[in-house]
């Protein structure tokens, strides 16, 4: 029998504009911007999902990919009002918030201490007295105290504000952190590019421009990072395209972005809260879409704590070979949103049972991809230790 996604050329029913984007997909080439616009209006799911999924396997067959990590969440005070935030708290306002110090972080990377994790995620509110050299003295204790484990850093709201405010340019500041420690930025704060729909949903955060000179000037550095995408409340598809399609042009130049992580907006406790939330079905089919569009960046993540575990196996069929990591239970930013996972913490074992439930094979990478251990075959005689 013709794979799936030749038969899907040979059906006569299928529209002759989508037949087209199928035999592109075969032919490994990219879509355009139009094509990627008509995938949202008239690419049903079971269509969608059977491209991705053969861009997905073409890519990395039924390997999906985890890593062993933990979040740590300085502050949620913030000194800017983006609409959807569930979370921040304004400095002012003390109920519902927290600040770490040092050696409050200092202890939550010591409790990891003889745990096999490789990565540490650090992001959180932009906080008005924890500046550049704050932070960067922190990287350097988790560096002299852990050499071997990456901190993945700062998006580039938190970078932008704090370059600002210590008066250094973007590769000056990069390069700062860098030398202090700094090994990648994770993909937050990039939302939605269109300049319209961010000043309806986050006008005082860094700007697009920012956003993305900020992520260009880290990949010229030797920095990896990873792009967001908040979907699924005031845009529309041609948004979302525009989106894809401004990362998929810096990535054409940089080749700096591992990982596309769609973000479903969640509702719960934010300005927001009117929106619906979009269905699983919409969830699948943007993942999809984001396979087929983003040509050019290697991984697609679902990230579990936000879309639920069942969602996440689901999405393994539509695209997705990342389902992120271990996480414990301090990340609170979709928590406090209203995610199906209100207390977002997996053993690796239940990761790797999660992923053989689907038929695919479970690799643990770091946060480079570099492949850490293949879990297919492996046994687990005893309780792992979490994370
Ligand atoms: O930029 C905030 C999002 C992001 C809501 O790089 C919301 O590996 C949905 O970027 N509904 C921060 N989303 C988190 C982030 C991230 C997460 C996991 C992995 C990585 C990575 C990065 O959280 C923000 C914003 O887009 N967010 N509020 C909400 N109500
Ligand atoms: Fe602050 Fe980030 Fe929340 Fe925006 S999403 S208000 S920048 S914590």
């Amino acid at each position: 029998m013709a794979p799936p996604i030749q038969q899907l050329i040979s059906s006569t029913a299928l529209p002759s504009e989508l037949k087209l984007i199928a035999e592109k997909v075969l032919n490994n080439e990219r879509i355009t911007f139009d094509e990627g616009v008509t995938l949202y209006y008239k690419g049903e799911l079971g269509f969608v999902g059977t491209l991705a999924n053969h861009i997905r396997e073409q890519k990395h067959g039924n390997k999906t990919f985890f890593n062993r990590n933990f979040h740590i969440e300085p502050t949620n005070i913030c000194v800017f009002d983006c609409k959807f935030c569930s979370y921040s708290r304004l400095l002012k306002q003390k109920e519902g918030s927290w600040e770490l110090n040092e050696e409050q972080i200092m202890d939550i990377i010591k409790k990891y201490d003889g745990q096999p994790v490789t990565e540490v995620h650090i992001v959180g509110g932009v906080h008005p007295k924890m500046g550049l050299k704050y932070f960067a003295d922190l990287i350097k204790k988790i560096k002299d105290h852990r050499p071997d484990l990456h901190v993945k850093a700062f998006t580039a709201v938190e970078l932008e504000y704090m370059f600002r405010k210590a008066k250094m340019s973007y590769v000056e500041g990069l390069k700062y952190f860098k030398e202090y420690g700094l090994n990648s930025l994770p993909g937050g704060g990039a939302e939605i590019f269109d300049e319209e729909v961010r000043k309806q949903i986050c006008e005082d955060k860094c700007t697009t421009a920012q956003w993305l000179e900020i992520h260009e000037t880290a990949h010229k550095l030797g920095i990896p990072s990873n792009a967001t995408m908040l979907y699924g409340h005031i845009e529309k598809f041609e948004h979302r395209v525009d989106h894809m399609n401004r990362l998929r042009t810096l990535q054409d130049k940089t080749k700096g972005f591992n990982t596309f992580i769609p973000l479903k907006f969640r509702n719960k406790d934010n300005q927001m809260s009117h929106i619906s939330e979009v269905s699983v079905v919409e969830d699948l089919r943007n993942y999809a879409i984001a396979r087929i569009f983003m040509d050019n960046v290697p991984h697609l993540k679902a990230y579990w704590p936000m879309i639920g575990r069942t969602t996440a196996q689901l999405s393994l069929s539509f695209g997705v070979d990342d389902i992120d990591g271990t996480i414990d239970d301090s990340t609170k930013i979709y928590t406090m949103a209203g995610s199906e996972e209100q207390s977002p913490a997996l053993t690796t074992q239940q990761l790797v049972d999660l992923i053989k439930q689907v038929n695919r094979k479970p690799i643990e990478r770091d946060t480079l991809y570099n492949v850490v251990q293949d879990y297919t075959n492996y046994q687990f005689d005893e309780v792992v230790p979490v994370r």
